[in-house]
């Protein structure tokens, strides 16, 4: 035996070790999960149409490793050398075996080809109808460093931070980026897709189940790329439906937030705590309205910050990664640039107390 393989049989040590690293590699890939954001867990019909390729392609890939190692190994024990064997006959080309073992290959692509061009032209455009019957939802969606912006021409609204869309509607994404590529990336929906700063992309998927998804940017875009993630929040179409008009209540406020006509009637004032009430005048003056808007309905475009709507109620801040707490909305207020450093947001110096009642006041909006 030659020697690499008598000194494994010895001392396995080696193969031991890589024999236990597969097994839990490989464990960590079985079981019921849970696992958000993956691809090997679809949640709608463009990544199921995605999934079904993909295992197709390992089950054939599977079969040929089966065939072509089966193979060997029985060649390697049927015409295993003895030491008094004549030396073989010496074959140098052979046309018969070079036109088999190239054309078997290209079968077995012409066979993927089939299934792989098919996915490619249904997952290629956007359905007429969703299933529910109706037409899909628009949802224009915008890059910026490091955030997504969600627009939903439809109903008027802009959020940003959690994709709101409803199940069994398909979802129509128009994409873009007001700065550098970014890359939109929902696994369990559709995959990803990069975006551009002149060009329209899209994607389209409707979702199968509800609850709340993360996602992620998926292109280098800069010092805080790896914190630029969101959610995809899929809830019923009557959910979705409330959530709209929540939304659409903003249109009460006027682009700082504030109610169009201010309240003057004492007794409604004397119901709003006086920690609120200095929130709202400090989000007026600390600079905060000069980049976000806290009415969906609204959208100044062109705002370096997201849109504020719903603050209150939203899962994560700063683009998804940071637990919406008011411990965490308060860090992030007061010292934006020790959280996630290089965001393009700049506050100036308050005291905690001021900083207390933004977070009071932020936590209003829900
Ligand atoms: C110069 C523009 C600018 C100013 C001024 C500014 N912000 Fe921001 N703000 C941003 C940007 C940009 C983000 C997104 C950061 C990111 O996630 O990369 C942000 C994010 C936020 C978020 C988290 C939103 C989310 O969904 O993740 C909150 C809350 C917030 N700002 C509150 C404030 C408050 C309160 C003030 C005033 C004290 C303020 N901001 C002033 C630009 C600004
Ligand atoms: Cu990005």
């Amino acid at each position: 035996m030659i020697r690499p393989l008598r000194n494994l049989t010895r001392r396995p040590y080696p193969l031991l070790l890589l024999g236990a690293f597969c097994v839990l590699a490989i464990s960590g890939c079985i079981g019921d999960g849970p696992y958000p954001q993956s691809t090997l867990d679809p949640k709608g019909d463009y990544a199921e149409m995605v999934d079904r390729l993909f295992r197709i392609t390992v089950y054939l890939a599977t079969g040929v490793f089966i065939l072509v190692e089966g193979a060997l190994l029985w060649a390697i024990f049927r015409f295993r050398g003895k030491p008094d064997d004549p030396e073989v006959a010496q074959v140098h080309g052979s046309t018969t075996v070079e036109i088999i073992w190239t054309v078997i290959p290209a079968l077995v692509l012409a066979l993927v080809a089939v299934p792989t061009v098919k996915t490619i032209l249904e997952t290629g455009k956007v359905p007429a109808t969703s299933p529910d019957g109706q037409a899909p939802l628009k949802v224009e969606v915008i890059g910026h460093q490091w955030w997504w912006e969600f627009r939903y021409p439809e109903y008027g609204i802009t959020t940003a931070g959690e994709m709101h869309v409803p199940m069994g509607r398909t979802v129509d994404l128009r994409m873009k980026t007001v700065d550098v590529v970014h890359s939109f990336w929902v696994p369990q929906f559709a995959g990803k897709r990069d975006v551009f700063p002149n060009r329209e992309t899209r994607l389209w998927f409707t979702a199968n189940a509800t609850g709340a998804f993360p996602g992620a940017c998926a292109e280098f875009c800069g010092l805080q790329h790896g914190r630029m993630d969101f959610y995809t929040v899929v809830a019923s179409p009557e959910d979705f439906t409330a959530w709209v008009a929540t939304r659409q209540a903003d249109s009460t406020l006027n682009p700082s937030g504030l109610p169009m006509t201010p309240v003057t009637d004492s007794a409604t004032l004397a119901m709003i705590p006086a920690q609120v009430a200095e929130g709202e005048k400090l989000f007026l003056t600390k600079g905060c309205i000069g980049c976000h808007s806290l009415s969906a309905m609204t959208p100044m475009k062109g705002m370096t910050g997201p849109n504020l709507s719903g603050i209150g109620a939203r899962r994560m801040i700063a683009s998804g990664w940071l637990e919406n707490t008011d411990e965490n909305l308060h860090r992030w207020i007061k010292t934006p640039q020790l959280v996630k450093q290089g965001v393009l947001m700049v506050v100036p110096e308050m005291t905690d107390a001021e900083v207390d009642a933004l977070v009071a006041y932020l936590r209003t909006k829900q």
